[in-house]
């Protein structure tokens, strides 16, 4: 048998935890977690039977690696990555791939000169029944396309004292809820369809100006449970909300709306296509459901199943039906097709994982959308990336 793959998971928080724990279901050896010592990141090394780095320099040193995942806060992903990339090594990013696009190019260029596997975690696209959405629209299920519509909405981020490094644009970057999770649903979009955003008009709005922030930090999400006893105000102005008005390149038209300060709305990503035959709307609130729209026949529910699944859709399913995947299957899925590539010793040619280029794109939408609300003017953003 060979030797497994092997990672070093730079930052061990809440999404660090979820790429280890991928991995290690995926059969990757995960040998070493590096943080800074303040989160707990030695003790989480332990519990994974993993090493613990205050540095990356020092892991790289130390271990044989084969990836490196950058799970740290924003304003590390480009550092981190350009390190990697100089030590030959391949890399999965959390998003936003750098703090602008210029960064974002920069990267790209390194690691594709370098000749690495790149990839960020845009994990939505590996839902099996996002895979059945878009198997329906290649094979024409839903005729053109007219609308493609929905938005990502959260409330963790309702309070004034609710804190997270998010809200920091030092260490988060100047957009935030378009940033965080606009660029998800963006992305989505274009992997659905096939078509990116033409031009845009935008609206961002921040309803928290004053917020509260804890003398100590707070992980992503557990601010709703742990309530520090010491705060002090902080001015904001970064997004809260945006709204999006997008006319796409292949014709269709569409909004995005996304916002994290809405109450009851925990996770979530909705995605409708209207098509001149049928339509289709998926959310991941409710990710083992598709509902499908009909004019004259009666609208269908398609509850994920093997037998009711598009072969695209059955390939990234694990679980049979009535056994709910959710949010960490997606995770193993985007990490199976990365080591697949990293174990081939070469980038595929049309990866169907999120790459490098998808990071950049994410970045250049998000400064359209930026400039757009700035000025309040519609924008053609430029999306001349090699895929
Ligand atoms: C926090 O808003 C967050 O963890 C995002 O950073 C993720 O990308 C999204 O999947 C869930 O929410």
């Amino acid at each position: 048998m060979p030797d497994p793959l092997r990672a070093v998971v730079v930052g061990p928080g809440f999404i660090g935890l979820v790429h280890a724990d991928a991995l290690r279901r995926n059969g990757v050896e995960v040998v070493a977690f590096v943080g800074s010592g303040s989160e707990g990141g030695r003790e989480r090394a332990r519990a994974f039977g993993a090493r613990f780095y205050d540095s990356l320099a020092a892991a790289l040193e130390q271990e044989q690696v084969d990836c490196v995942h950058i799970t740290t806060p924003n304003y590390l992903h480009a550092p981190l990555a350009r390190e990697a990339i100089s030590a030959g090594k391949n890399v999965v990013c959390e998003k936003p791939l750098a703090m602008d696009a210029a960064e974002g190019e920069d990267l790209l260029r390194r690691a594709r000169d370098a000749g690495i596997v790149h990839a960020v975690n845009f994990n939505f696209r590996f839902y099996t029944l996002v895979r059945q959405m878009r198997a329906m629209v290649q094979r024409g299920d839903l005729g053109a396309l007219y609308l493609i519509h929905g938005g990502y909405l959260q409330d963790w981020l309702l309070y004034a004292t609710d804190w997270n490094w998010r809200l920091d644009p030092e260490l988060g970057g100047s957009l935030r809820a378009i940033a965080d999770i606009g660029s998800h649903w963006l992305d989505l979009a274009r992997f659905i369809t096939g078509q990116s955003p033409a031009a845009l008009v935008a609206d961002l709005a921040t309803f928290i100006e004053v917020r509260q922030r804890p003398t100590r930090s707070v992980e992503t999400f557990s601010g709703k449970t742990l309530q520090p006893d010491e705060y002090e105000p902080v001015r904001l102005s970064t997004d809260d909300y945006g709204g999006v008005l997008i006319a796409f390149d292949g014709g269709a038209r569409g909004t995005m709306r996304v916002s994290q300060v809405s109450a009851g709305r925990k996770n979530r990503l909705e995605m409708e296509i209207s098509g001149a035959e049928s339509s289709v709307f998926w959310t991941s609130e409710r990710v083992e459901e598709l509902w499908i729209g009909h004019r004259n026949q009666a609208n269908e529910l398609l509850l994920r199943d093997l037998p009711a699944l598009a072969p695209e859709a059955r390939a990234v399913s694990t679980a049979p039906g009535g056994h709910a995947e959710g949010y960490i299957e997606t995770h193993r899925a985007l990490f199976r097709e990365v080591y697949r590539a990293i174990a081939a010793g070469d980038p595929p040619a049309e990866p169907d994982y999120p790459t490098f280029a998808d990071g950049v794109r994410a970045l250049c939408l998000g400064e359209a959308i930026a400039r757009s609300a700035r000025e309040r003017v519609w924008v053609e953003p430029d999306l001349a990336i090699e895929a």
